[in-house]
């Protein structure tokens, strides 16, 4: 782990209604929490959890010799997140998911088309997305790799005419030459599914090109990532690996405030893994960078329910959207996007507004 093998998970998170004395703003944005659950690794045990009330947390540290780590965690994980690509970080955002491939788990083929992506992105932007993430090629598991050029004749059109329409657009991709001729075509994000680590040359070129960065963890490659998917603490293992790309980011001169961090669901992930991190997403604020969810559609979604196909797992991504959001997730990469919007919308009324109602 980072700070002295340290992390520290907001608990007991609320809105401003229902902020109890003490308790410490998540993130800068509109929660607060006044508990947090320590996990602290050594050689020998392993890691340890401990679930403890902030106004205790300094005689924890004190008592266990960890007083400045703990300051320090506590600081990032309370600090305001500077605007990410211009978008606020004190509010969900949504990230809409325009998908230029074939073979996508749950929309392949449905935008293969340049001018039928166009739209859809439009659409997408006017139904409340507040950027759009562009691929052309599907990292599912069991996918295999797409060639850089036809991955290239995939978005290129695409990112061109969503940039060129005024809308925020990331590129999905773990192509340093992708990334290149993303960026060159109007993209101003970059969304790496190996955080930047698939490639030698991708640290690189992303710090050359000085846009903003997604890092999202993978355990393995697409074609075997499923296969046997194992962690002693998921969560914790993921934090860490998160922890050591921001610093390798620093290193190659990409500036945090331009870093947001991403658990990678379903990536190398069984069933329990994904339920932990969603459950435990707002251990990665503890980073001080804005964390992404992309849960919509998963397979870990039927998995839970009846077995139903990717088109069917609307209901279940906007569940685990809104239990993003309570958790103070930034950014929602989601298939619905009006879906998403409403859902977070009743959300934000429900958190943060009906307080000011109240009093
Ligand atoms: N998931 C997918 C692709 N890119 N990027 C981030 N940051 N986080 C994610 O969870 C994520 C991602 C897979 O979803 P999708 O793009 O819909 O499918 P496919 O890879 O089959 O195109």
């Amino acid at each position: 782990m980072t700070e002295d093998d340290l992390a520290l998970r907001p608990l007991a998170i609320s809105g401003p209604a229902d902020r109890v004395p003490g308790a410490r703003t998540l993130a800068g944005g509109m929660l607060f929490f006044s508990a947090v659950e320590a996990i602290v690794h050594d050689e020998v045990e392993g890691y340890q959890r401990a679930s403890i009330a902030l106004d205790h947390l300094h005689d924890w540290a004190r008592s266990h010799g960890r007083e400045r780590p703990v300051q320090r965690t506590l600081n990032r994980l309370s600090a305001p997140r500077p605007p990410f690509a211009g978008l606020s970080m004190d509010r969900p955002q949504i990230m809409g998911i325009i998908n230029v491939t074939p073979d996508s788990f749950s929309d392949g083929g449905d935008r293969l088309e340049a001018g039928r992506a166009i739209e859809e992105g439009l659409a997408m932007h006017e139904a409340g997305a507040a950027l759009l993430d562009v691929g052309g090629e599907s990292t599912r598991p069991g996918s295999d790799p797409v060639p850089e050029d036809e991955e290239l004749r995939r978005i290129l059109p695409v990112i061109e005419a969503l940039a060129g329409e005024g809308c925020l657009v990331s590129v999905d991709t773990r192509r340093p030459g992708v990334m290149r001729e993303a960026v060159a075509a109007g993209a101003r994000i970059i969304n790496d599914v190996t955080a930047l680590s698939g490639d030698e040359q991708s640290l690189a070129t992303a710090a050359s090109l000085g846009v903003p960065v997604v890092l999202m963890h993978m355990q393995g490659e697409p074609k075997t990532m499923q296969r046997q998917p194992r962690y002693s603490d998921a969560a914790a293992e993921i934090y860490q690996f998160l922890a050591s790309r921001l610093v390798a980011c620093e290193k190659a001169g990409i500036a945090p405030q331009n870093v947001c961090v991403d658990p990678g669901i379903g990536f190398g992930k069984s069933l329990t893994h994904n339920l932990q991190l969603l459950d435990q997403i707002a251990l990665f604020h503890g980073l001080g960078v804005p964390v992404l969810l992309g849960a919509s559609r998963k397979s870990f979604i039927g998995k839970l329910s009846y077995g139903e196909p990717p088109k069917q797992r609307v209901s279940g991504s906007l569940a685990a959207a809104v239990a993003a959001a309570e958790r103070g997730v930034q950014i929602m990469r989601v298939h619905d996007v009006a879906e998403t919007h409403q859902a977070l919308a009743v959300w934000e009324a429900l958190t943060c507004r009906a307080g000011e109602e109240r009093a």
